[in-house]
């Protein structure tokens, strides 16, 4: 029985990470979380209490890590500000908690020896042409766009420094644009489908033709798992499920799934340094670790997600006026 302590677990993927770690392992869990706005304790309800456990507390606070690091076999670290809107707007907490964070992880990882796996973006890699033929590989080099991505870009810097310099058993994974249940309703696919519900017209950035390339939260956690389980120390693994399409097919989708007409969104304005494309090219993963996606239908995964924000208003709706008045200060 392993020992894992999760960081930013009461968060989007973290939270998904718990519950997909409770189903199909027999792990104990603690998360350590800070609840900022975008951590909420009711995304572990309904799991075993016997086998997972919140801390409430900040990954830059060194003593509360080490003794946490000393009691635990493995570490998964999700923590992050992650909302690049929200770094332009103010981004010192992403230079906390990305970069000194990660910092104080590393030092604890460094004097026990805990296996360490740190997750990250695919937008460390900066952004591809829309005719790119090409996608990210793990030696692409790194060009980061936003005070997010240079922040999750230098806390991968660390993670590679610390293995090389002081012997730190860790991996790195970067990821995609993930979708799926208990995601913050700042971001894109919760954000619209929940101004659907409001009445309000989903809103689009630019021309609407940037790219994501798109993978459910599951699918996400299950490539981290096989990681954490048979990655080779030292190594970077970047996770993608194919699913690459512009904001206006997502969108559209969304609309459709929620008997709207296709075309009843607007266009406002764009998002200073804008990434246009991401492609993730995941075959390392499959050909070393032999992980596959099982979300294969992104339109019935995005169903399923339309479903769980209509029937867990409760969860979401604290969160909606607020996260809506900040957008509107900024004309999106
Ligand atoms: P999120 O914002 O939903 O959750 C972040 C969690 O971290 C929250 O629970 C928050 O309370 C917690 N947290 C923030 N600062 C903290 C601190 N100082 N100490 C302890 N906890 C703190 O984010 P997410 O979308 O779930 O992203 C999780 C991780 O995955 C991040 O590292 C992000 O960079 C990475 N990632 C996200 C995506 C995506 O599509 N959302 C894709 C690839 C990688
Ligand atoms: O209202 C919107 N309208 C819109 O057109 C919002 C909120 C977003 N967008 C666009 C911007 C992006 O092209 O949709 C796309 C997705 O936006 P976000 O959900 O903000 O995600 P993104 O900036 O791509 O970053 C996400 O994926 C990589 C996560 O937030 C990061 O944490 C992760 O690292």
């Amino acid at each position: 029985m392993r020992r894992l302590l999760v960081t930013g677990g009461a968060g989007f993927i973290g939270s998904n990470f718990v519950h997909y770690v409770l189903e199909h392992t027999d792990d104990q869990v603690t998360v350590l979380d800070k609840l900022t706005y975008a951590g909420d304790r009711r995304s572990l309800d309904g799991l075993p209490r016997e086998r997972v456990r919140l801390v409430h507390g900040d990954i830059c606070d060194a003593d509360l890590v080490g003794s946490l690091f000393d009691a635990h076999d493995a570490v998964v670290h999700y923590a992050a500000e992650s909302h690049n809107d929200n770094s332009l707007s103010g981004p010192a907490p992403f230079v906390q908690t990305n970069l000194v964070g990660t910092f104080t992880l590393l030092e604890a990882a460094r004097r026990t020896g805990v296996r360490f796996h740190h997750i990250s973006t695919d937008e460390v890699y900066g952004d591809l042409e829309f005719d790119d033929p090409e996608r990210f590989t793990e030696s692409t080099p790194y060009n980061p766009s936003s005070p997010y991505s240079s922040t999750k870009a230098g806390s991968d810097l660390l993670v590679r420094a610390w293995v090389r310099s002081f012997g730190v058993q860790a991996t790195i994974s970067n990821c995609s644009n993930n979708y799926g249940p208990r995601q913050h309703v700042e971001k894109f696919i919760p954000r619209q489908i929940t101004n659907i519900i409001d009445g309000v017209r989903p809103r689009l950035y630019g021309d609407g033709l940037n790219v994501r390339d798109w993978i459910h939260a599951d699918d996400h956690s299950s490539a981290v798992l096989r990681i954490l389980d048979a990655g080779r120390i030292g190594e970077t693994y970047l996770i993608g499920a194919d699913g690459e399409k512009t904001n206006r097919q997502v969108v559209e989708m969304i609309l459709v799934g929620m008997g709207r007409d296709a075309d009843a969104y607007d266009l406002v304005t764009d998002r200073p340094g804008h990434d246009k494309r991401y492609a993730i090219d995941w075959s390392k993963l499959r050909d070393e670790l032999g992980w596959q996606p099982q979300f294969a239908d992104f339109a019935s995964g995005i169903g399923a997600t339309i479903d769980w924000y209509v029937a867990n208003e409760q969860w979401w709706r604290p969160q909606k006026a607020e996260t809506e008045r900040k957008y509107a200060e900024v004309g999106q």
